[in-house]
């Protein structure tokens, strides 16, 4: 039998496990990426587990996700993000060098190689046939000092792409089309691989930008073959010796496939709230807009502000609307200064950004109360641009500057004769905002520099023999890890602060819920089905973790967040039958009887509800290595009493 992409690299990074499907496999990584956000936590983690210098081929960290700063928060976890790295063998891309993924992906990802980063979108190094994956900070701080990243083996879905885009149709329109076929849910547990002839009529940048909303599927991570294009784009960046070949056997067998014609695909967009809620541009046309972003790690490349610049060349942004645009790196921005679409964006009225995530994580830009904003992003959850009741709406760069100009929805295959843009045949290299890390013989002497505002990582007991708790909050379904912890300028800078952050844990369901918890001790969460879909910010299970949450019970488990709990020695269980999600209530007085026990024999673990006096039956589903965790109340103790 073949193997697909995915299970070469998979095959050729194994440390422990087998490839069987729903099994747990443990990978070696080669390359690691962390943002601001997430980063102070993971490198505070990789100093207490005391390894003196990373032991990845490399690792980078980027500052791109706190970039308004407002007080001191912000630059203080980037110069302790900048001095742990000089110290510990690890790149540092310095704010203003552009948004992680894109990045990593002109500038250090390589085909065949697997990488972690402590961020969602990490598989938009799929694009470049590299098997990428989102994780926790611990897991990355686990993998900078050599240790094995654990994944459950994945299934394979094969999406097969025939036919070529029509002018004026995008790759953002693709992973749309995606979206709406398996939905938020759809790719949980799974590797989404492209192939087939369509796959030749895509570049790079337009590869990522599909992978990289894969994140939005739950899979575990989507990619495309290497091949001569990706040899092309990587010798372009000056860099072909970076070059493997990579496609899948033609014997491989996929559990799952989809055909895509990509000829028969319209403009489309993802309606609020939810990425998966797809209709075409031709229904929303004519609609009335008030704001136009765009960028993000998903549609900020040269290829895309190129087009988006041909687009505005001549024109005027409508004077109801409100045009920013933040380029995705560097590279990008250097090279449209250089060749004067830059120009053309400031001409036409564009809100020009810093190269970072801006506006996609609420820092800033925030639209109007009830402004439609049109994004080529990657989220549009509730609240999470700023405003409460923002309705944001993902879109194609092609169909976002066509509206800007218009003031409405509008589908950019209107717009006539398209305008080709091809790659340029070199981009602008210029590496000197990234710091390499100090040499072995020099790195005693880097003085680690930390802010008042760096809190050390909560500490975490080992698992009790039984748990008195009470049900302290009750969600529905497709609960974001932007409502555990929401995002935004006024919050983010407490990401290194877990007793700060976490009295705004679930404000946006309850605004009680901190406080409540806080008063209960110990506490269940209880919630419906894919809990935890989006972010990876492991602030979602800290935060839960210091205000005393014990156990989180729920139809199903997005697969970042559940490690993340495990993580921190916070007990995933599910429903045995769903139906008794109806049989917990908000403040029910809980007790789940010699649940250490059943862990460590197996079997399914009992939830009293004293309240009301039933009995509920829920899995635990922890196998060796994640019980052990569980156990030991956590990844970083299990990691101390196994190193
Ligand atoms: C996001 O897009 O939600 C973020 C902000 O990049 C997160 C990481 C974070 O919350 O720090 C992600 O995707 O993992
Ligand atoms: Fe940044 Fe947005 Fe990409 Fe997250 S999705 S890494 S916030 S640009």
């Amino acid at each position: 039998m073949g193997y697909t992409i995915a299970q070469k690299i998979i095959k050729n990074h194994l440390l422990s496990g087998e490839m069987v499907t729903g099994t747990d496999i443990g990978l070696r990584i080669d390359q690691t990426l962390t943002q601001d956000a997430t980063g102070t936590m993971a490198y505070l983690e990789f100093e207490a587990m005391g390894v003196p210098r990373v032991k990845t081929e490399k690792s980078v960290a980027y500052i791109d996700h706190n970039t308004l700063q407002t007080g001191f928060e912000n630059a203080d976890d980037h110069r302790f993000i900048q001095t742990v790295c000089k110290k510990h063998g690890i790149y540092f891309s310095r704010p203003g060098n552009g948004i992680c993924h894109q990045v990593h992906l002109e500038r250090f990802g390589k085909p065949g190689k697997t990488l972690i980063g402590s961020d969602s979108h990490t598989p938009t190094g799929g694009g470049i046939g590299m098997l990428a994956m989102g994780a926790g900070g611990l897991d990355v701080a686990v993998a900078m000092g050599g240790g094995a990243y654990y994944i459950t083996m994945p299934k394979m879905v094969r999406v097969n792409l025939t036919g070529k885009l029509r002018p004026w149709v995008s790759a953002k329109d693709v992973i749309l089309e995606v979206l709406r076929i398996m939905s938020v849910k759809g790719g949980v547990g799974k590797i989404i691989e492209y192939g087939g002839e369509g796959v030749k009529t895509l570049t790079v940048p337009e590869r990522a930008t599909i992978t990289n909303m894969g994140a939005e599927l739950g899979a575990t991570t989507s990619i495309f073959p290497s091949d001569e294009i990706t040899r092309e784009f990587l010798k372009a960046q000056g860099r072909e010796e970076d070059y493997t070949e990579l496609s899948s056997d033609p014997d491989a067998v996929y559990d799952e496939v989809i055909d895509i014609d990509l000829s028969a695909l319209k403009p489309m967009a993802a309606c609020p709230h939810s990425p998966d809620n797809v209709k075409t541009i031709e229904d929303l046309a004519g609609g009335k807009i008030d704001q136009v972003c765009i960028g993000s790690c998903t549609n900020s490349s040269y290829l895309d502000l190129m087009r988006v610049a041909a687009i505005l060349k001549g024109k005027t942004v409508h004077p109801d609307v409100s045009l920013a645009i933040a380029p995705g790196s560097k590279q990008v921005y250097n090279m449209l200064a250089l060749n004067g679409a830059l120009g053309d964006l400031i001409a036409a009225g564009a809100r020009i950004l810093e190269c970072a995530c801006g506006p996609c994580i609420g820092m800033g830009q925030s639209p109007n109360s009830k402004g439609i904003s049109l994004r080529t992003f990657n989220r549009n959850f509730e609240g999470r641009s700023g405003t409460a009741d923002g309705q944001i709406y993902l879109v194609s760069p092609e169909t976002a500057a066509a509206s800007a100009i218009t003031g409405v929805f509008t589908d950019p295959t209107t717009l006539g004769e398209e305008v080709k843009i091809e790659l340029p045949e070199k981009f602008l290299i210029n590496d000197n905002m990234v710091t390499p890390p100090a040499s072995e013989e020099d790195m005693d002497k880097v003085e680690v520099l930390r802010g008042p505002n760096i809190k050390p990582f909560p500490t975490t007991k080992p698992m009790e023999d039984t748990i008195n708790a009470s049900c302290a909050l009750k969600v529905g379904d497709n609960i974001t890890t932007d409502h555990i912890m929401p995002a935004g300028a006024k919050i983010l800078p407490l990401r290194s602060n877990i007793p700060a952050i976490s009295n705004y844990c679930f404000t946006v369901c309850d605004k009680d819920f901190p406080e409540r918890a806080k008063m209960l001790g110990s506490s269940v969460i209880v919630g419906g089905a894919n809990y935890g879909q989006g972010s990876s910010r492991e602030h979602a299970a800290l935060a839960p973790l210091y205000l005393g949450v014990k156990a989180v019970l729920v139809k199903s488990f997005a697969r970042i967040h559940r490690s993340n709990l495990i993580n921190a020695g916070i007990l995933p269980l599910t429903f045995v039958n769903e139906s008794d999600y109806d049989k917990i209530s908000l403040g029910d007085e809980l007790v789940l009887p010699d649940v250490k026990k059943i862990i460590l024999e197996g079997g399914d673990v009992v939830v009293e509800n004293v309240t009301t006096g039933e009995k509920i039956m829920a899995k635990c589903e922890l196998t060796g290595r994640t019980r052990d965790i569980i156990l030991a109340g956590g990844l970083l103790n299990y990691t101390k009493e196994n190193s």
